[in-house]
């Protein structure tokens, strides 16, 4: 026993060090590190352990108009308040800015978000060109190579269709453009959560549920505007709900539907509650400091990255206190 004591101890050393090495003591774990790779259970996203999770997420802006968000610096700041997702926000249409160009953006994104152990949501954001079907060839190339480069890490969600809009059928347009895209993505990444806009700007998870697609792993996307989408629509969501549909609420805010308008505090919370109550994860728009209330900067803030709570605009410090619930 005697001799066996200083063995022991000089094994334990070892392990600190490496544990040390490895940073897993000097430093709080990432999400990803805590919740491993998402996948959908019934109505829920769940953990590599099969627990129910609620993403907490923020989005750029059209990255065309906002590109100086996409950095490090600023993602860091936001996972310091609370948040464990970045959505990346390429809109589609030629007249908001796309641009191949942007790809590399995109990847720039995805990276800086991997690096900080955050998930991320890679958002083909369709909104004037209401039919996804419009872009449809172009999607098609977007997200083949994306899940060919990212398609192995744990972190990645990608978003096909951010709201489809105008004359748009979930039968006849979304659904089929979505089993293009999905048996697409599927080709270079088996398991990672695809999330899928419906009708009317993303609001009729009710009619998606009455017909929801086949593939594994769909999440269906419900986005609101608080001070324009009240009870009519949280209905809608309670039906979806019941009908087994698996939700995220992938882009919201609490001011009207334009981004911009008084906000409302009192339909926020009423969302707030229901999405806790439903364990639904909620991605705030907008990382910028555009002039608009949906912003989640300060107009009067320049900086790009290192944000503290006070940086935070009205909407982003209502929003932020959630983020640490
Ligand atoms: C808005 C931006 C605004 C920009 C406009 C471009 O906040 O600065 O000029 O897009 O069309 C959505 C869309 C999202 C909108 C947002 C507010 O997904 O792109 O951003 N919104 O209108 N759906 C409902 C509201």
């Amino acid at each position: 026993m005697k001799k066996r004591f200083p063995i022991l101890l000089v094994l334990l050393c070892f392990c600190l060090i490496g544990l040390a090495g490895r940073g897993t003591l000097s430093r709080a774990a990432t999400p990803v590190e805590k919740w491993g790779r998402l996948s959908v259970q019934g109505t829920n996203i769940v953990n590599a352990g099969g627990k129910k999770v609620q993403l907490k997420g923020v989005s750029t802006h059209g990255i065309a108009w906002y590109p100086q968000y996409v950095n490090s610096s600023c993602f860091k700041s936001f996972r310091n308040m609370g948040v464990n997702t970045i959505r990346l926000a390429l809109y589609s249409n030629p007249a908001d800015g796309f641009s191949t160009k942007l790809y590399g953006k995109v990847e720039e994104g995805v990276r800086a978000a991997t690096n900080l152990g955050m998930y991320v949501i890679i958002d083909w954001h369709i909104l004037n060109d209401g039919n996804p079907k419009q872009h449809q060839k172009q999607a098609l190339k977007f997200f083949t190579r994306m899940s060919k480069k990212f398609g192995k890490q744990k972190n990645i969600l990608y978003e096909i269709c951010n709201e489809p809009n105008g004359n748009v059928s979930w039968d006849k347009d979304i659904r089929p453009y979505a089993n293009k895209i999905i048996k697409r993505i599927r080709k270079y990444d088996k398991k990672n959560i695809i999330i899928v806009g419906t009708p009317t700007w993303s609001q009729d998870v009710d009619i998606a549920a009455g017909k929801p697609l086949k593939h594994k792993n769909i999440v269906y996307s419900l986005h609101f505007y608080a001070a324009t989408h009240k009870e009519f629509l949280r209905q809608k969501l309670k039906a979806a709900r019941k009908a087994g549909l698996p939700v995220l609420v992938s882009e919201f805010s609490i001011c009207d539907a334009s981004g911009n308008g008084a906000i409302s505090k009192s339909s926020g919370k009423k969302w707030m509650k229901l999405l806790k109550r439903y364990k639904i994860g909620y991605v705030a728009w907008n990382v910028s400091n555009k002039a608009e209330t949906s912003s989640l900067i300060k107009s009067s803030c320049q900086k790009t990255g290192n944000f503290k709570k006070g940086d935070l605009s009205k909407t982003g410090r209502w929003i932020a206190a959630y983020w640490k619930k």
